[in-house]
């Protein structure tokens, strides 16, 4: 799709705004049958982007406009080619050099805002730190000392496992400052996770806690990360954050204590002027195989399409928003829009330690009530979540302060969309769905709140800048219909490579369509020139040789009153090539019986066809999902298959999946 493929519905002029702080009016929008919903005009009045200048500009020169975006950010030295192209190799900003720990503090404070309010971090159990932009840079500093002090230099790598406190953000900016490359761990995993990416990557030191707060109870770290040094032979040193008081082993001249070393350490730390092509992270994502790929992002061109995404699709307004997105640091999602791009803004974030039920199922919303927060980005399982829960959770706080919802992780089906801008945006807020992976750095589908009309479901348009396309099994480009969705030129923070494996990098994401990147999503784009993510490719069913999303059916059920959550899978099926499997979660008060079941299957039948009536409907109380909560299709097929289990061990409660096997062995199907 070309990047003004969205004019006859992006355009002020064409579309009539929302009347502004008509909220029963907005009411009946949402429940209206066409079901877009333009810009509220008060919105759109003090928007960052609220005409299509950037659109246009992006369409004119696409290099110039990154360059635009590119001369937000402070540079040592400025680049001397904006991009250095060969396919799959892309080198941004080449010839640059910049600090990102730099670009993220130091020129906050150095601007006169040392007393601006970087983050209001809140423990899971109620304690509380505000730290400012002028906090955050001593601890830096010091950090940064302690780093050198225990060997670490330029180039090296450096990971972390830790829980969500501040002492996370200023490892991993530290870690920048002098040049080497972090690899965060998210503390869900277990102790081999962290091994075999602790040597895949090198790691010289690894920065952990004894244990974060998780449901009330210490939810340990450092245990584990002594099972796992006991194989990595390139660690030798560790320091441990004190969060929980848990009492660790500490080994004698390997481990030290983050309160020990860093009020002790030298309070000044120049910044190192790095590359704009040099290493800033790996990160690590499964794919197909058992082993997970690093995948690597390097300087100058992650930072300038996070900080300029956070601005213009968040419609940041730094001096007056306190902006929370709800993810863990140890995702993509943490590090681009927790820290980089937030903090490349000099936005006031809120971070929040623990889990969404604890002490009780309100805790999100008397966090946005208690810091005004003014904008939320979290995932589709969060919110259908709490559609669970019940919308009296919401109720019980005054979320007004709220402008702005976002969305990230998942496809969001129409009604959980529908329910996030009723009962969390209070029918007043705009949503962006934004559509993103690991390997792509920063957003690159997702409305512009203050100019696009959305439509509940589709992650709209590729932002200014972005080139994306959807094409058919021979890669030809499709304009209105179902297929692939494929980038079709190269963006500042497309991931550079999987750590040490660059066949393996050409292979998985250059090979399927000629020239073009291949996302592994499924995509269509309806008449309007609107993109529809569908899930992972593996996630798309055919049935009787028609092709047919999990995600269309997944959202005809939970579009469904009694219906809190459903996940679908095709499982093989003699006749037909695949059969529907729908795997379905009741919301409270409702009772599973044959005859919901059948009154289930109907209602989809209804909503997409009868040929997407599901075989076999199986109650669960759970669906198995990650750690980050995308749901596991995967073992959904081993179950529907009747396979032996498989792998298990990413998942969040394996035994979810245990009981669900047990049910589908009870569960009646169609003949
Ligand atoms: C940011 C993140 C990437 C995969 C991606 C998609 C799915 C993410 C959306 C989405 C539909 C969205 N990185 N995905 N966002 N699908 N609409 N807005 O999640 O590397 O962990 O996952 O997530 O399948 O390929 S990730």
């Amino acid at each position: 799709m070309s990047d003004d493929g969205s004019k006859a519905t992006d355009g002020r002029a064409t579309d009539a705004p929302a009347g502004s702080g008509a909220v029963t009016a907005s009411i009946e929008a949402l429940f209206s049958e066409d079901r877009t919903f333009p810009p509220p005009e008060d919105f759109v009045a003090r928007a960052n982007v609220n005409d299509r200048s950037l659109h246009d500009e992006a369409a004119a020169d696409v290099l110039a406009f990154w360059a635009r975006q590119a001369d937000a950010l402070d540079w040592v030295r400025r680049w001397d080619s904006v991009l250095e192209w060969n396919l799959p190799f892309a080198q941004w900003f080449v010839g640059g050099s910049l600090n990102v720990s730099y670009n993220c503090v130091d020129r906050h404070v150095l601007a006169g805002r040392g007393d601006k309010v970087a983050f209001y971090w809140e423990g899971e159990p109620g304690d509380a730190r505000t730290i400012t932009y002028g906090e955050l840079l001593d601890e830096v500093q010091r950090f940064a000392n302690v780093l050198k002090g225990l060997g670490v230099t330029r180039g090296d790598r450096v990971c972390i496992y830790m829980p969500m406190v501040p002492e996370v953000v200023v490892a991993m900016l530290a870690c920048t400052r002098i040049g080497a490359a972090h690899s965060v761990v998210f503390g869900g995993f277990s102790a081999g996770a962290l091994r075999d990416r602790i040597n895949d990557a090198d790691a010289k030191v690894l920065v952990t806690a004894d244990a974060g707060w998780r449901r009330g109870k210490p939810s340990p770290l450092k245990p584990n990360a002594d099972v796992a040094l006991a194989d990595c032979p390139s660690v030798s040193g560790v320091v441990v954050v004190d969060r929980c008081g848990t009492d660790p082993d500490m080994v004698e001249g390997r481990d030290w204590w983050w309160h020990d070393l860093v009020p002790a350490a030298d309070p000044a730390c120049e910044p190192e002027a790095m590359g704009s092509e040099d290493l800033l992270y790996l990160l690590y994502t499964s794919g197909t195989t058992a082993k997970p790929k690093g995948i690597m992002h390097t300087t100058g061109g992650y930072l300038t399409q996070v900080a300029y995404t956070h601005k213009f699709v968040f419609d940041l307004h730094p001096d007056d928003d306190v902006y929370w997105c709800a993810a863990d640091v140890g995702w993509v999602t943490g590090h681009s829009y927790i820290v980089y791009g937030p903090l490349a803004n000099g936005a006031t974030s809120v971070l929040y330690e623990g889990t969404p039920d604890h002490p009780a199922r309100d805790r999100w919303w008397s966090i946005v009530q208690r810091y005004g927060v003014t904008i939320l980005y979290c995932a589709p399982t969060a919110i259908r979540t709490f559609m669970k829960w019940g919308t009296q959770e919401p109720e019980k706080h005054d979320l007004s302060s709220l402008r702005l919802l976002g969305s990230v992780g998942e496809p969001i089906n129409p009604e959980a969309w529908m329910w996030y801008a009723l009962h969390i945006g209070g029918a007043r807020c705009p949503i962006v769905d934004t559509w993103w992976q690991t390997e792509t750095g920063g957003i690159m589908i997702s409305p512009l709140p203050g100019l696009t009309t959305t439509k509940p479901g589709s992650a709209t348009h590729p932002l200014p800048g972005i080139s994306a396309e959807v094409v058919d099994d021979d890669g030809n480009v499709v304009e209105v219909g179902g297929g692939y969705l494929t980038i079709s030129q190269p963006w500042p923070s497309m991931l550079r490579g999987i750590y040490g494996d660059p066949d393996r990098y050409a292979e998985t994401y250059w090979s399927r369509f000629p020239g073009r990147y291949f996302a592994g999503d499924g995509a269509k784009l309806d008449e309007d020139g609107y993109l529809w993510l569908l899930g992972r490719v593996d996630d798309v069913m055919n049935v009787s040789g028609h092709r047919v999303s999990t995600t269309e059916v997944e959202s005809a059920l939970v579009d469904h009153p009694t219906v809190a959550e459903a996940a679908v899978v095709g499982a093989n099926d003699e006749t037909t090539g695949q059969a529907i499997i729908a795997y379905v979660t009741l919301k409270g008060g409702q009772e599973p019986s044959d005859e919901r079941g059948e009154d289930l299957r109907r209602h989809v039948a209804t909503r997409i066809g009868p040929i997407a009536r599901p075989k076999t409907l199986v109650f669960t109380d759970d669906l198995p999902k990650t750690r980050s909560g995308k749901i596991m299709r995967r073992l959904l097929r081993d179950v529907a298959e009747g396979r032996v289990l498989g792998d298990t061990t990413t998942l969040a409660d394996p035994a979810v999946v245990e009981e669900i096997a047990r049910r589908a062995a009870a569960a009646p199907a169609e003949g």
